[in-house]
This record gives structure tokens, C-alpha cells and sequence, in this order.
């Protein structure tokens, strides 16, 4: 029989919405300051985050969408320069207070540290990101409040690979069965079942008709008191916003 010991969160999408009005007007705003006519619409960039990774949706766009464009110098280089505007812009959006994090995240959280559980981010996020979120959106010394952070190139395979749970795993020293993870879309989900860590969806405007078969449960939200989630797949025994109680009762530890 496990015991409940560690929640992994999932960042982009999970503890808070920053595709669509974050990541994508970053990555719009990088390719304007470098003299680019690049510009990924909302309903585009929901066929680009097919491709995990900031990097890998650059190149997959090139090698997809825009076959004409010939990059100056070698391609990697100027990937990585693109990429690293658009993490400056996003972390300056983050520091705005721009992103705000998604209903029950603070209050789960808080929770699970009043109950001694160990908390660790598994994301495909540049760890800049996660940073500046959770100081700027969460409190600013959340960062203090995981035991692992575990995001972007930290792993040679991102989601859907399990790599980076393996290594928030490893690094957390507890095994698939003591944990839960909470993820937005089926990369994630495929990535956190691939390590042998049953996980709760929360679903965004862009993953709601995702592929979520595995899932312990599928939501549209954490929810808060008087805020009930709606539950789109899976048993929420009646409750009507996640806490640790209903992830005791699913986890059965
Ligand atoms: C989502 C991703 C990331 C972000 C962009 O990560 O795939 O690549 O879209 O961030 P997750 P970067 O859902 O695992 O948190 O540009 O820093 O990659
Ligand atoms: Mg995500």
C-alpha cells in the first residue's frame, strides 16, 4: 500500500493559462523586434504547440509553415537567439503581474504544504519561466516551496517522453506510486503515465478535446469552494473542487 507523498505540476496550461496570451504574444513580439513578418494568430499557434518546447515549435515552423525562409548563419544559432528574446519578453510579462495563476492552484498547493507533502514541478518550459511565475504570480519565494523544479533543456526528450518526470522523480527520491501529477493536455499526460504517475487533467481552451485516456480524472478546472469544477471524464466522488481529501480518496494512500 503507497501513501500520498508528492504532487508534480505541470506548468504551462496547468498552474496557469499562458499559451494563447503569454507564450504566443512573446514569441510574436521576438519575431517583430528581430525584422520578422512572422505572425502565429491564436488558432495557429494551437497547431504549432503540437511540437513541445519553444526551440522545437521554432524550427517545426520553419520546417513546416515557412520552407522559404532562409535563416542567416547556421539555423541552431539563430533559434536559440529568437528563443531567447521571446523568454526575455515572456519573463518581462510575468514580472508585470500579466499572468495570473489558474482557480484552486494557490489554495491546493497551500494545502499540500500545511500537510507536509513534497511538491516538484516536470515542464517543458525554459526554468526562467517557472521562476518568474511563480514569484510574480504565486508569492515571491514559492520557488522555495518545491523540493524539485524540474523544466526545458534539463532533459534530452521532452513531452510527451517521460524524461522530465523521471528526472523530478529521481531528484524528489520517492516512487510513481507515492505521487499524483496534474497536467493540461494529452502530451502531459502521456509524458507523467509514462513514468507510472496516475494524473489528474485540467483542461484549457486548447487541450479540452484532447485524447485524455489514462487520466485518474479529467476537470475543467481545480475549482474553489463555491466554484465547483465541472468533471468531464472520471470519478470526483462528489466533490466539487480538488483538495487533498479527493486526492487521498483517488490516490487510495
Ligand atoms: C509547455 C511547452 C513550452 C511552452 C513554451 O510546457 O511546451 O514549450 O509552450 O515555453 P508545459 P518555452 O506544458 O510542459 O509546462 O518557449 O520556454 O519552451
Ligand atoms: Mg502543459
Amino acid at each position: 500500500m503507497s501513501a500520498l507523498r508528492a504532487l508534480l505540476f505541470d506548468v504551462d496550461g496547468t498552474l496557469a493559462d499562458t499559451e494563447r496570451d503569454g507564450h504566443r504574444v512573446a514569441f510574436n513580439a521576438a519575431f517583430a523586434e528581430a525584422g520578422l513578418d512572422w505572425h502565429w494568430t491564436a488558432a495557429f499557434y494551437g497547431e504549432l504547440l503540437a511540437v513541445a518546447g519553444g526551440k522545437e515549435r521554432i524550427r517545426y515552423y520553419l520546417e513546416r509553415y515557412n520552407t522559404s525562409f532562409q535563416a542567416p548563419g547556421d539555423l541552431d544559432g539563430f533559434v536559440a537567439e529568437l528563443h531567447a528574446a521571446k523568454t526575455r519578453i515572456y519573463t518581462q510579462m510575468l514580472e508585470n503581474g500579466e499572468i495570473p495563476l489558474r482557480p484552486g492552484v494557490e489554495r491546493l498547493l497551500q494545502e499540500a504544504r500545511q500537510q507536509n507533502l513534497r511538491l516538484a514541478i516536470a515542464t517543458t518550459t525554459t526554468p526562467v519561466n517557472v521562476l518568474a511565475l511563480l514569484e510574480h504570480s504565486l508569492a515571491p519565494d514559492a520557488a522555495a516551496w518545491f523540493d524539485v523544479i524540474a523544466a526545458g533543456d534539463m532533459v534530452p526528450a521532452k513531452k510527451p517522453a517521460p524524461d522530465i518526470y523521471h528526472y523530478a522523480l529521481r531528484e524528489l527520491g520517492v516512487r510513481p506510486e507515492d505521487c499524483l501529477a496534474f497536467e493540461d493536455s494529452e502530451h502531459g499526460l502521456r509524458a507523467a503515465l509514462g513514468a507510472g504517475i496516475r494524473t489528474i487533467v485540467t483542461v484549457n481552451d486548447y487541450t479540452y478535446n484532447h485524447d485524455f485516456s489514462g487520466a485518474e480524472l479529467v476537470l475543467d478546472q481545480l475549482g474553489e469552494p463555491g466554484r465547483p469544477f465541472a468533471v468531464l471524464q472520471g470519478d470526483a466522488h462528489g466533490a466539487e473542487y480538488v483538495n487533498l481529501e479527493l486526492l487521498r480518496r483517488i490516490h487510495g494512500g
